[in-house]
């Protein structure tokens, strides 16, 4: 895929210039960076947004995730909650296993040391009192990852923990009678903090320094106690952890004073630790592209357009902030391209045109509609490619006509409609309406005809409404949202786990909320770090 844009006048079906679907769409996309500033100039210029993007929006990683469901999972647990062995929040734990870890967070390779997330994994198995886990290390000099816990009692209230810290990340799956976590200082001074972030709720465990967290679920500090130097995690702390998600648990200290860091042990007991999970391939720069351009192009890769897009991802290096923001606007693009404009938006508008929306539904579409009708008018387009222009032209007039054909469009627009009967019907389902030349224009393809029996007049008349630049630009956030159900996760929005259009009106809120800046939306994101999308590719 490129997007390459282009002046080039064509002839239209019946002989006479008028602008070409490329001019509508440059011109749609101008009006569009009018209105919402930089992002839509990604069809355009994708290299020059990224970095615009990547400039602007590097703390966009450290925002509140949201799942598909378009529900905020937020983690504010009070203290006094914390501390009572038997409580248990079924709902919020039960949101946990539906929603495992972002894949930048949670997958355990490649490990950056202890000094940054996700730390050490410690390796799966069952550690019991007699054969616990046990390592060691020394906190001094060691990166200050997290700075401070955020919790909410009567307001929000932050505890310090401002000194060097170690990282290791585990997920737990059972725990025995007498589970323990203990950190204990060696060098006679130290006086350790351990605090355990949840990995599924933002920021999970964060990249950088300095971070202030609210998904801590339990913290000790030695120094509550006078003269310990070990911070425990026990039963009722470690019984208030959720059972497989990704822990990140912290060797830290509340002050970066003399006693705020040096040599301690870890060690962990009656509890059983997952292996690290496998890796998915989607994390794989490689194949999240490829897998762009079958789920939103309809076609394997050009070599051109892999690694042109590859090579974006692949320029932030070890910057896993950077590549999360990179696989957002790489992921953005595809939808944005002339190439799937040009073709699966086509679709998506030729059915509203025809129909409107589906009864009782927000949506013009189904999936099992798009899919095959998409493949056709994308058949052997490669954006760029030599004569791309002439065949997609081909592609879009032979689908047309076959389109108008159908058993489904006949009996809409039986051939006894008259001409302005005809063209009215199709403007209306699209919301649009005409200036009187543009109507004129769409009715004068039927020649003064008393019927609209001529199939090819049907089909350039259907064209001149699914690609009258209103219906463009009006369609294009409802669009934007559809696509992530069917692109992303190959399902209708009230398919299940939905089963409604809760979802799917969430999202289009959302970005119609934010100008249609799918990134402020964190629209994208939310798809493509979603359990669902990422079950796809891995168990
Ligand atoms: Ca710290």
């Amino acid at each position: 895929m490129k997007t390459e844009t282009t002046n080039s006048r064509r002839l239209d079906v019946v002989g006479s210039a008028r602008k070409s679907d490329q001019e509508i769409f440059n011109s749609v996309l101008k009006r569009w960076r009018q209105r919402f500033g930089y992002w839509s100039i990604f069809a355009a210029v994708p290299a020059l947004v990224i970095s615009q993007v990547q400039a602007t929006r590097s703390g966009e990683a450290k925002q509140e995730e949201a799942s598909v469901a378009g529900r905020t999972p937020r983690l504010t647990p009070r203290p006094i909650e914390r501390l009572k062995t038997s409580y248990s929040n079924r709902a919020f734990l039960k949101r946990q296993s539906q929603f495992r870890l972002p894949h930048q967070k949670g997958e355990l390779a490649p490990l950056a040391g202890l000094d940054d997330c996700p730390g050490r994994a410690i390796p799966g198995g069952n550690y019991t009192v007699a054969s616990p886990y046990v390592d060691s290390g020394n906190t001094t000099g060691a990166n200050d990852t997290i700075k401070g816990i955020e919790f909410y009692y009567y307001g929000y209230y932050t505890s310090d923990a401002l000194g060097p810290d170690h990282v290791y990340t585990f997920t737990l799956t059972s725990r025995g009678p007498n589970p323990r976590i203990e950190v204990s200082a060696t060098s006679g001074t130290y006086r350790p903090l351990v605090h355990v972030l949840v990995g599924n709720v933002a920021p999970g465990c964060p990249a950088g320094t300095g971070n202030t967290v609210r998904n801590a679920m339990v913290w000790n500090d030695s120094r509550w106690r006078p003269g310990s130097q070990t911070a425990t995690l026990d039963k009722g702390q470690i019984d208030y952890l959720p059972l497989n998600v990704p822990l990140h648990l912290f060797v830290d200290s509340a002050e970066n004073d003399a006693n705020g860091s040096g040599p301690y042990t870890i060690r962990m007991q009656d509890v059983t630790i997952a292996p690290p999970p496998a890796p998915n391939q989607i994390d794989e720069t490689q194949f999240f592209v490829r897998q762009h351009y079958r789920d939103f192009l309809s076609r394997e890769a050009d070599p051109e357009g892999l690694a042109f897009w590859t090579n974006e991802i692949n320029s932030c290096g070890g910057d896993q902030k950077c590549v999360e923001v990179k696989r957002i606007t790489d992921s953005g693009s595809f939808f944005l391209s002339i190439e799937f404009q040009e073709t699966g938006y086509l679709v998506y508008r030729f059915y509203k045109s025809s129909f409107g929306n589906l009864p009782g539904t927000p949506v013009p579409i189904r999936l099992s509609e798009f899919l095959p009708d998409t493949q056709k008018i994308a058949e052997g387009v490669v954006v760029k490619q030599s004569a791309w222009e002439q065949k997609l032209e081909s592609n879009k007039q032979a689908f047309a006509t076959e389109f108008v054909q159908r058993a489904r469009f006949v009996s809409t627009y039986p051939t006894s409609m008259s001409a302005e009967q005809f063209v009215d019907a199709l403007f209306a389902n699209s919301e649009v309406t005409p200036s009187a030349s543009e109507r004129n224009a769409a009715i004068n393809e039927f020649a003064f005809n008393a019927t609209t029996n001529d199939v090819a007049a049907r089909a350039r008349a259907l064209r001149r409404v699914a690609e009258h630049p209103t219906m463009v630009r009006q369609e294009f956030p409802r669009a934007f949202v559809l696509m992530q159900y069917f692109g992303y996760l190959r399902r209708n929005p009230n398919d299940a786990p939905d089963g409604n259009f809760a979802g799917h009106n969430f999202w289009l809120d959302k970005l119609n909320s934010f100008n249609g800046d799918f990134i402020q939306a964190e629209m994208v994101k939310a798809f493509i770090n979603s359990t669902e999308y990422r079950r796809r590719f891995a168990p």
